[in-house]
């Protein structure tokens, strides 16, 4: 054997054995080590190089398999016709090839323009086939290597949106569906809390959720788990006729009581399906439940059977993946941030990587609890996740891949931008740098604050011009804000002249305010929006606030007593009454009124605690806010006893789910908007 041959000998036995260890963490133990994404590496690997040197493919490869061998534990069922794999396209241009090859073998020239397909989402869950006889569920399988699968009737049969009988009439004596079993991301969460809380275990995500629920031995635990279905094609049929399209076979199917997926769609052509996918893809994150692409089949029957298939995936359906949200990269550092109340936050700095669609280089560890529980260092391989718009986070380390001699990483006993020492309270997740405004960072952290949108609202100052203003000592407090002039707003980096007018402007206006945003822009620890406004309307004025007592404090609505405790500490403190006389001498100024109690009348909503969740249609969530402020209710960000109603739109995450909980009454939009009635 050459020398060459050897060396892909032996890493094609390498990755066998790594890929064997993947597939018993994925398919057996339900806990995967590694991203999808990075196993799919691993699989197109082999398979590129089993390609090259045929004669060392061997029968016991994990590329001669296609899918996962059943479990001994449950029996075994042969599918009638083999549950076929799906194709995949990563991008356009290998998604145009697919519709060109199509094309070409229905001879459609032209009119391929046109040719109809059915889409619809791929839910990342657990594919199954349920069998009906007479209109009757005799059979759930799993799909196993796609000829044999597992029996798991008795797990299927406790899923409530499987049925155990079809509805209407006019079912083939024999009917096989096929479908994608899943756990819709909010019962995944509570799941997960609840487990967590009962010290059982959790999963990784819902996909692994779903697959590991349908393999319980015991039906009873799988009927515990929250378990719904799509169905998406026919398998086995006899006695009977279905229709000649796809997407009416999944009418039918529907209208017998089978759940098909509410977004799926027919689209035309290749450009019918680009858009679907975009249009989708822009929903990935609320819709309820995970996705990992979309899916197009040729929608007429008759062109699938001319179509066929090639080993195990047919040639008329193809599933269009959207980048991977969870990818491998490295660790090249590990830092400490401070923020603008002297939080110190351990961020990772990562070797870039693409995943979720953007190129990542850095990612929040968020406190040095969570670095110390997922114990990362620096030089490890992580997992990095980015979904949707929110930051990206470390969400484990791949520990068998750890560095020799990799130490533990231990929180700063000074700040790393000013020096002072750092402390950390009994019981806080956060340690903070005591600097405080000495602080440059906590500094341009709080001016940051200070100009943003729902604080001072002065567009166009944004991080990298403060940045150099604190960096250059021009500005110190909020107030210098107020001092600045032309020359030197111009003389800083990248101002043009036109910049520059608009900037003062911007600056200018902004000192016409209101008490609420003006209380909120200064920045007092826990004094968020909603308390800023309680606060305002409570009192009035600012000297109230400024003179008031812990014990007046609590009386204002959502203020605790730790929350007062910061307040009178933040008046306590010399340098910001200063601050803040210098700011109203400069000309920043609002309206004083009369304190809400003593003249509203109580509104319909008076008493009554709101948390909102999830995104509404009618209105923003400010405005949501407005209105239940308006009719006298109040807004607090997290669900507890005290909370009257849960109000969600769509996607509600957690916060539903701890109201169920809780016993908290939940309110869908209609319901709400039902509750405030016309404005
Ligand atoms: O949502 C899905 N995961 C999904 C999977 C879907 N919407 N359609 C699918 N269609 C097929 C064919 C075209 C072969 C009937 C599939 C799958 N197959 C599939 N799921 C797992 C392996 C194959």
């Amino acid at each position: 054997m050459s020398d060459t041959r050897q060396v892909f000998r032996q890493r094609i036995e390498a990755l066998r054995e790594e890929i064997r260890h993947h597939n018993h963490r994925y398919h057996v133990l339900d806990d995967p080590e590694i991203p999808d994404a990075e196993y799919d590496r691993l699989m197109r690997e082999l398979r590129a190089l089993e390609s090259d040197y045929p004669e060392l493919v061997t029968a016991d490869s994990p590329t001669q398999r296609v899918g996962d061998a059943p479990v001994s534990a449950f029996g075994t069922v042969e599918h009638r016709l083999p549950m076929l794999s799906l194709g995949n396209v990563f991008s356009e241009e290998e998604l145009r090839d697919f519709h060109r090859r199509v094309v070409e073998r229905l001879e459609l020239a032209e009119a391929g323009e046109h040719l109809a397909y059915a889409a619809e989402p791929k839910l990342d869950g657990a594919a199954v086939s349920l069998t009906y006889v007479d209109g009757s569920l005799v059979r759930g399988a799993t799909r196993g290597d796609g000829t044999t699968g597992e029996d798991i009737t008795h797990n299927v049969r406790t899923i409530e949106a499987v049925p155990l009988k079809l509805l209407g009439r006019g079912h083939p004596a024999t009917l096989e569906v096929r479908g994608e079993v899943f756990m819709p991301k909010d019962r995944f969460e509570a799941y997960n809390e609840h487990a967590k809380a009962a010290g059982e275990k959790i999963f990784k995500n819902p996909r692994n959720a779903a697959a590991g629920s349908l393999r319980q031995l015991d039906p009873k635990l799988t009927a515990a788990r929250p378990l719904d279905i799509y169905v998406y094609s026919v398998g086995f049929v006899e006695g009977g006729e279905l229709p000649a399209q796809h997407s009416e076979v999944l009418d039918r199917l529907q209208e017998w009581g089978l759940k098909t997926c509410p977004e799926r769609a027919a689209v035309e052509g290749i450009e019918g399906c680009l858009d679907y996918h975009d249009r989708i893809g822009r929903r990935r994150d609320s819709l309820p439940y995970e996705i990992d692409g979309v899916v197009y089949k040729v929608n007429d029957l008759e062109m699938q059977r001319s179509l066929g298939f090639v080993s195990w995936a047919p040639r008329w359906a193809v599933a269009h993946k959207f980048p991977a949200q969870e990818e491998l990269t490295t660790v090249r550092g590990i830092e400490f941030q401070v923020g603008r109340t002297g939080a110190v936050t351990p961020v990772a700095r990562l070797e870039p990587v693409f995943v979720g669609g953007v190129t990542v280089s850095n990612a929040t560890l968020h406190n040095i609890d969570e670095l110390h529980r997922k114990d990362v260092r620096v030089g490890d391989t992580v997992i990095v996740r980015r979904a949707g718009d929110v930051i990206p986070e470390v969400v484990a380390v791949v520990e068998k891949r750890r560095l020799k001699g990799a130490k533990p990483v231990r929180l700063p006993k000074t700040c790393p931008v000013c020096g002072s020492p750092v402390v950390r309270e009994e019981g806080e997740a956060v340690a903070r740098c005591t600097g405080g405004l000495h602080c440059a960072a906590q500094r341009a952290e709080s001016l940051k604050h200070f100009v943003s949108r729902k604080a001072m609202d002065i567009e166009g100052l944004g991080a990298e011009l403060i940045e150099q203003l604190v960096a250059s000592g021009q500005i110190e407090t909020p107030a210098d804000v107020y001092a600045l002039d032309r020359e030197q707003v111009a003389a800083l980096e990248r101002m043009g002249e036109k910049s520059t007018e608009n900037l003062m402007k911007a600056i200018e206006a902004s000192k016409e305010t209101t008490l609420q945003r003006f209380l909120y822009a200064l920045g007092v620890r826990l004094v968020g929006e909603a308390t800023a406004s309680a606060l305002a309307s409570h009192f009035g004025n600012l000297d109230g606030i400024a003179a008031a007592s812990e014990e007046a404090l609590v009386e204002v609505p959502d203020v605790g007593p730790v929350v007062a405790a910061a307040i009178r500490h933040f008046f306590a403190e010399k340098h910001n009454v200063e601050v803040v006389r210098t700011l109203q001498e400069r000309g920043v100024h609002w309206p004083t009124f009369e304190p809400a109690t003593a003249k509203e009348e109580p509104g319909a909503l008076t008493g009554k605690t709101f948390v909102l969740t999830g995104t509404l249609s009618a209105m923003t969530r400010d405005e949501a806010k407005s209105r239940i402020q308006e009719l006298g209710g109040k807004v607090t960000g997290s669900v507890s006893k005290k909370t009257d109603f849960v109000v969600h739109g769509d996607r509600p995450g957690s916060k539903r789910a701890k109201a169920e909980k809780l016993g908290v009454e939940t309110l869908n939009e209609s319901d709400f908007l039902d509750l405030i009635g016309p404005e």
